[in-house]
C-alpha cells in the first residue's frame, strides 16, 4: 500500500468535518487469551485505513479549528525491555515522520491531552460502534472542561457518530483500496485452488483448510479475513460452520467459504465441488441452479442498480428452479411474496467488502436500497441449502448445500469480478478434479 494514501484519506475526512471538531480513532488493544498470552492483534479497520499502522494501544486524534487542522497520534513509547519480548515499537520520536502526522505523544498522556484538545471544540466524533468504552472515558474529561466555563472555555455540546462520515468514505474504494482488494482476491483464489487439489475422500475438512490457509499465508496474506468454512456433505447446510473436523466422503460435496486478508483488505469467495470429482444428478441440478442465480445477479451489477436488485434476481431464479425441480409447490409469484423459498435460501445475496469482510457503509438511505456506484465492492453469493431433516422434499435432495460466491468491484461500465480464476461450471470443475 502506497504510504501517500493515508494523508490523502485523512485530508478527505478533515474536509467533511465542521470547524471546531475533534475526532478520536483508537487502534484497539491486545486481548488476553490466557495468562500472559494474547490473541493475535489486528488493528481496528478505521484506524488502519487512516494510518497503515498496526501497533496496539494507539489512538489517532484529529483537531480542526478555523485556523488549523492537525493530526496527532498517541502511542506506546519505546521500551527496550518490552521490545525484546514483544517486538519493536515505532516510538514517539519516529512517529511524526514515519506516519506523516503532525504530533506524537505517549499514550499514557492521552487523557490530559484530550483535556487540552477538547477545549472549545463544539463537536466530538467517535465511532458509535465502539462507543461505550470511550464515552465513559470522555464524559469525565468533558465534565472537567465544563467546570472551566468561567475561564471562557467551552466544552463539546454533543458526541457525534463518526461512522456516518468515515464509513461512507470507506464504502467508495480509492485506488489503493481497489488494489488491496484485488490482491486479497487473487491470493484467495490461489488458496481455493490449493484446497481443491488437497481434497480427497478419506481426508478431513481441516486438512483441506490447512492447504488453503497455507497457500494464502505463503503468498503473503497476514491472516485469513474470517474463519474458514470447510463444510462437506450436510455441514454445508450450516451457514457459518467452522468445526471443520468431519471426514470427507465419496459422493458428497465440499463447500469452502474462505478469504485471505492482506494489508488491511479482505478476500471473500465460496466454492462448492464434488469430493470425488463428479456431481450426482441432484447435486448437478442444484449446482446449475445456484450458478444461474449468480449469473442473473451479476447481470444487474452496475452503477444505479438498487443494492437489493441482485438479490431479487437471485431469488427469482432460485424460486423458479426449486419449483421446476419439485422442491417447492405453487406459483412463482406467491412463493416469492410469501418467501417460501426461505427454508432453502435464507441469506442475502451479498454484502459490502473492504477492510472488513462484512464491510461498513449503509445499505439503505432514507428507507430505500441505495444505488450501486463505481468504486463500491460487494460479494455476489447465492446459495441453496436442503436441510438434512427437511421432510417436505424427496430424500434424494436432503443434505445438499451449495453456495457460489465472488467478490466484485462496481465500475462505471458494470463490474470487475475480482475472484475470477476458479473453475465454475460443472464441466470445468469435473475436468479440473480429474487432472489433479
Ligand atoms: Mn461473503
Amino acid at each position: 500500500m502506497s504510504v501517500t494514501i493515508y494523508p490523502q484519506r485523512r485530508q478527505k475526512l478533515f474536509d467533511k468535518l465542521p470547524v471546531n471538531s475533534l475526532v478520536l480513532i483508537p487502534s484497539g488493544s491486545e486481548q488476553v487469551r490466557n495468562r500472559d498470552t494474547g490473541y493475535a492483534f489486528r488493528p481496528q479497520s478505521d484506524f488502519y485505513y487512516l494510518t497503515g499502522f498496526d501497533e496496539p494501544d494507539s489512538v489517532l486524534v484529529f483537531t480542526k479549528t478555523a485556523e488549523e487542522q492537525l493530526c496527532h497520534i498517541c502511542l506506546r513509547p519505546k521500551n527496550p525491555e518490552r521490545e525484546t519480548w514483544d517486538g519493536l515499537r515505532l516510538g514517539i520520536d519516529a512517529a511524526p515522520a514515519g506516519l506523516q502526522l503532525d504530533t506524537a505523544h505517549d499514550i499514557a498522556e492521552l487523557d490530559s491531552l484530550l483535556l487540552d484538545w477538547l477545549a472549545n471544540k463544539a463537536y466530538l466524533w467517535l465511532s458509535f460502534e465502539q462507543g461505550s468504552e470511550w464515552t465513559s472515558r470522555l464524559l469525565p474529561i468533558i465534565g472537567q472542561l465544563k467546570r472551566k466555563v468561567r475561564q471562557g472555555i467551552e466544552a463539546p455540546k454533543g458526541i457525534h457518530d463518526l461512522d456516518a462520515l468515515l464509513h461512507e468514505q470507506r464504502l467508495i474504494k480509492d485506488n489503493s483500496a481497489q488494489l488491496g482488494l484485488k490482491q486479497a482476491a487473487q491470493i484467495t483464489v490461489a488458496g481455493h485452488l490449493a484446497a481443491m487439489k488437497a481434497t480427497q475422500a478419506g481426508r478431513y475438512e481441516y486438512q483441506v483448510q490447512a492447504a488453503l490457509e497455507f497457500e494464502c499465508r505463503y503468498l503473503g496474506a497476514q491472516r485469513q479475513a474470517f474463519d474458514s468454512i470447510v463444510a462437506s456433505g450436510n455441514n454445508a447446510c450450516i451457514l457459518h460452520y467452522h468445526e471443520n473436523n468431519a471426514l470427507l466422503r465419496h459422493g458428497n460435496l465440499l463447500l469452502i467459504d474462505a478469504g485471505a486478508e492482506i494489508d488491511g483488505y479482505a478476500g471473500d469467495c465460496t466454492h462448492t465441488f464434488p469430493i470425488s470429482g463428479t456431481f450426482s444428478p441432484e447435486q448437478a441440478a442444484l449446482y446449475d441452479l445456484v450458478l444461474a442465480a449468480q449469473h442473473a445477479a451479476f447481470a444487474v451489477v452496475r452503477p444505479n442498480t438498487p443494492y437489493n436488485q441482485p438479490h431479487q434476481e437471485a431469488v427469482n431464479i432460485i424460486s423458479q428452479g426449486l419449483l421446476d425441480l419439485g422442491l417447492l409447490q405453487g406459483d412463482l409469484a406467491s412463493i416469492i411474496e410469501q418467501e417460501s423459498y426461505k427454508p432453502f435460501y435464507m441469506h442475502q445475496t451479498g454484502h459490502w467488502l473492504g477492510c472488513d469482510v462484512h464491510d461498513v457503509g449503509a445499505y439503505k438511505q432514507q428507507g430505500e436500497w441505495r444505488p450501486l456506484q463505481a468504486g463500491m465492492a460487494l460479494t455476489v453469493e447465492p446459495g441453496v441449502y436442503v436441510a438434512p431433516d427437511n421432510t417436505t422434499v424427496d430424500k434424494k435432495w436432503r443434505g445438499i448445500g451449495i453456495r457460489i460466491e465472488d467478490s466484485v468491484l462496481v465500475t462505471s461500465a458494470g463490474y470487475d469480478c475480482l475472484t475470477a480464476g476458479l473453475p465454475r461450471t460443472r464441466s470445468e470443475i469435473e475436468k479440473w478434479m480429474q487432472h489433479t
